[in-house]
């Protein structure tokens, strides 16, 4: 008996199908963010302007990518590392200016053909395509972009994310395959502001007039992610909790609403916050990130809120397209192909611990009251021969097991990216 089969087994006495897992995670797309290739820099501004919005990279491990072939090539090393269905997420920032595309224009004038070479490059591997209009890191923010109460200010932005709009179904239309279009602003005050109201009637104005331009809503999903706080903007977000829910509620016929965990209070949970929107929301979009303090955005590990949140996905049926799955950190201090692989791994990880446990029975169990037995069974659940099953979706995903990637890496490390200047 093989290992796998004797950990099928052992699952199905527990009344847990592996095969299924398997079949079910397989089918899946989780969203491959491309800026953890290039600390969130981009290609339509000049190499040494900062990254701004309240976000910030830390570290400065070498290697980094700088064009968008060598982003390509990075973002290949992933995917050949991860098991899974894969689904690309770009920015608007990532746009190509090259002869064939005619050159450089700003960010309210980029089309789809910015952007060629990137569904060329989904095309060949079968990806989808994910999309974020940039609000940050550009001279025109003033600080402020959406919410900003310059009317040339704002006019640009909201041209920016009609563009982003007309992109995203480009993207969907070739590819063939739902967009996800997030809007997320770092708008926002360092101090105390006089007027919270005004930023957000104009912020939500700014909504309405992007979401106005036409798209198919089957094919493009806007979305709009909130925040708490960033670096730099510590008093006040306008896109702050309450308003992006309440956008999205109001609006559900154009938008679904995000959730990034890592933006909110230290002691509020993303796990439970997932049913809670499900109750009210055909669709739900997620930015899987791990905070350290505040919304540090360092690698995905497989900590207990991953485990979590992947749960509370299972569990209501998200994975059966009712949510939406990206990835969203970015870390400058390590090898940033191994940073990328560790959390897209984890990220399967959870999800097929998830796709593992015997929810149904543990529910009955709650709703029988049985709290002593349903603790119990949580418990051995937890030690079941996981390891196992991982083992067996890597081989049937053709990708590599644990233990046998990291060699990978560090040879890709050595021949590729310290090669480069
Ligand atoms: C920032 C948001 C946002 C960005 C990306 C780059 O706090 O999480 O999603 O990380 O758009
Ligand atoms: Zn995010």
């Amino acid at each position: 008996m093989t290992r796998y089969e004797y950990a099928k087994q052992k699952y199905a006495s527990f009344g847990i199908d592996t095969d299924a897992a398997i079949a079910k995670l397989h089918s899946v797309p989780v969203a491959l963010h491309c800026w953890q290739g290039d600390d969130v820099r981009g290609f339509d501004q000049k190499s040494d302007g900062a990254l701004t919005g309240g976000i910030q990279t830390t570290g400065n491990y070498p290697g980094r990518a700088r064009t968008p072939e060598e982003l390509m090539a990075d973002i290949d090393k992933v995917l050949s590392l991860c098991p899974g269905l894969k689904k690309l997420n770009l920015h608007a920032c990532y746009a190509i200016f090259d002869e064939e595309s005619g050159g450089w224009v700003d960010r309210d004038k980029i089309e789809p053909k910015h952007f060629k070479k990137w569904v060329d490059f989904c095309k060949a591997r079968g990806l989808g395509c994910d999309f974020n209009p940039t609000f940050f890191s550009h001279p025109m923010c003033d600080p402020l972009t959406l919410a900003s109460p310059n009317e040339e200010t704002r006019r640009f932005w909201i041209e920016h994310g009609k563009a982003c709009i007309r992109i995203s179904q480009y993207l969907a239309e070739e590819l063939g395959q739902v967009c996800v279009m997030n809007i997320w602003t770092g708008d926002g005050f360092k101090d105390i502001p006089a007027d919270r109201k005004g930023p957000r009637d104009r912020y939500r104005d700014s909504i309405d007039q992007i979401l106005s331009e036409p798209f198919d809503f089957n094919k493009v999903k806007p979305c709009v992610e909130s925040k708490v706080f960033g670096i730099g903007v510590e008093a006040y977000t306008v896109g702050s909790a309450e308003f992006s829910l309440c956008y999205a509620a109001a609006n559900k016929d154009k938008c679904i609403p995000l959730m990034d965990n890592g933006h909110y209070h230290p002691t509020e949970v993303v796990s439970d916050k997932i049913p809670a929107l499900l109750t009210f929301f055909p669709e739900i979009a997620l930015h899987v990130t791990r905070p350290i303090r505040w919304d540090s955005d360092h690698v995905v590990l497989l900590d207990d809120e991953t485990k979590e949140i992947c749960k509370e996905i299972v569990r209501t049926g998200g994975l059966d397209g009712r949510v939406y799955i990206a990835l969203d950190y970015f870390d400058a201090s390590i090898n940033r192909v191994s940073a990328w692989t560790v959390g897209f791994r984890n990220v399967q990880k959870a999800l097929l611990m998830a796709l593992l446990e015997p929810s149904e029975a543990l529910g009955a169990l709650q709703d029988a009251n049985n709290w002593t037995e349903l603790m119990v069974r949580a418990e051995e659940a937890k030690t079941l021969p996981f390891g196992d099953v991982w083992e067996e979706y890597c081989k049937v995903c053709g990708a590599p097991a644990d233990g046998e990637w990291f060699s990978d890496v560090l040879e890709y490390e050595k021949n590729v990216m310290l090669k480069r200047g």
